[in-house]
């Protein structure tokens, strides 16, 4: 199963709104057959592990991090496809809250006679899907909230356009975070003061930028910024208060979409129904501290940088020892010259 999650998170963030699962099959001790969710998604994983396997998927367990579907969708059911190829026992990390599927794959690999254990990793599994799961159980993406705060407690520089905080490998993994996100958004204040890309600039994932959201109310986005400018090749959605004019019908002649919504929730719903499974929220004090007070901030990725602002600072909302509560530390590791420390706040149902 470890295996399986591992295989899973190759293409987490580049198959929404299908979630990206893992599958490996094992036969006397020997994996014979791997498969991961398709980029795009599908096909999904299964079948592509059973194909690998060939006959040697009779008599063979299959480790799944999600409930093999039973639905007749885009592709076969993959749990009619387990059963046809002579499994003898399926283990689940977690049952899919698809409405579609929901307990009914694994009664029909159980109504085969097959052996079903589920639940094993269930936690490492759930944080590894954590995007699909919020979305098909809360109707929004998964927040992840990505800070950089300067050893003085500083997110950037008055009119200082962009600082940098945080050195090359941070920011390595931050455009890795991005590639494995749906969707990536920025107030209107860092869009104006930073002039953000907010794509992937990585060797090979280039094609993995994010849809890139702007929160700006009164739809100021400048028809010079590099986000107006770029919206042809990678896309751009200025969220606005109902009614606002602004620049709107010059950004959307640009191919910026403007999209109406009363506020920051409905903003989310409307992403999460169009397969938006995650979120990364960008910048800056403003957004993070409204967020975090709305309570729909699930993640916060903290990177503590020894690099100095000093006079004319943009205090960051929050420090490691400053959380709001419900929050917990997963995990803290040095990337490079800084210090990121990861934090949660899952619901407790999420966990059992
Ligand atoms: C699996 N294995 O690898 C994945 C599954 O639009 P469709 O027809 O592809 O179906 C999407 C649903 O399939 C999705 O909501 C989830 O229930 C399931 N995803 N299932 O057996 C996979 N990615
Ligand atoms: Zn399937």
């Amino acid at each position: 199963m470890r295996e399986a999650i591992e295989l899973s998170l190759k293409h987490v963030g580049r198959t929404g709104p299908n979630p990206s699962v893992g599958c490996v099959i094992v036969k006397d001790g020997e994996v014979v057959g791997r498969g991961v969710t398709a980029l795009g998604g599908r096909p999904h994983a299964e079948p592509q592990a059973l194909a690998e396997a060939g006959e040697k998927a009779r008599g063979a367990t299959a480790y799944v991090t999600l409930e093999p579907c039973s639905h007749h969708g885009k592709t076969p059911p993959c749990a009619n496809a387990i059963v046809a190829a002579g499994i003898a026992r399926v283990v689940v990390a977690v049952a899919d809250p698809d409405p579609r599927v929901s307990g009914r794959g694994l009664k029909i690999l159980a109504d085969a006679d097959i052996e079903v254990t589920i639940g094993i990793l269930q936690k490492e599994a759930r944080r590894a899907m954590a995007g699909y799961l919020t979305r098909q159980t809360k109707g929004r993406p998964q927040v992840i909230l990505k800070l950089a705060v300067s050893s003085d407690g500083m997110l950037g520089r008055v009119g200082a356009g962009q600082v940098a905080i945080t050195g090359a490998e941070a920011r390595e993994a931050v455009h890795r975070l991005r590639a494995q996100s749906d969707a990536i958004l920025v107030g209107i204040g860092t869009a104006l003061a930073d002039d953000p890309e907010l794509t992937v600039r990585l060797a090979g994932l280039e094609s993995a930028s994010p849809l890139r959201i702007v929160l700006d109310r009164k739809a100021e986005m400048p028809v010079t910024s590099k986000l107006a400018k770029t919206a042809k090749d990678v896309p751009v959605l200025v969220a606005v208060a109902p009614g606002a004019v602004g620049n709107r019908a010059e950004l959307a002649s640009m191919g910026v979409e403007v999209l109406e919504v009363p506020g920051v929730e409905e903003l989310l719903g409307a992403l999460a129904q169009r397969g938006v499974s995650s979120l990364m929220v960008e910048g800056g004090a403003r957004v993070a501290t409204d967020m975090l007070a709305r309570g729909i901030v699930d993640r916060i990725e903290l990177y503590d940088s020894p690099v100095t602002i000093g006079e004319g600072g943009i205090p960051s909302p929050i420090s490691a020892g400053r959380l709001p509560a419900g929050f917990v530390k997963i995990d803290e590791r040095q990337v490079g010259s800084d210090r990121l420390q990861i934090f949660e706040r899952l619901p407790a149902s999420a966990w059992v």
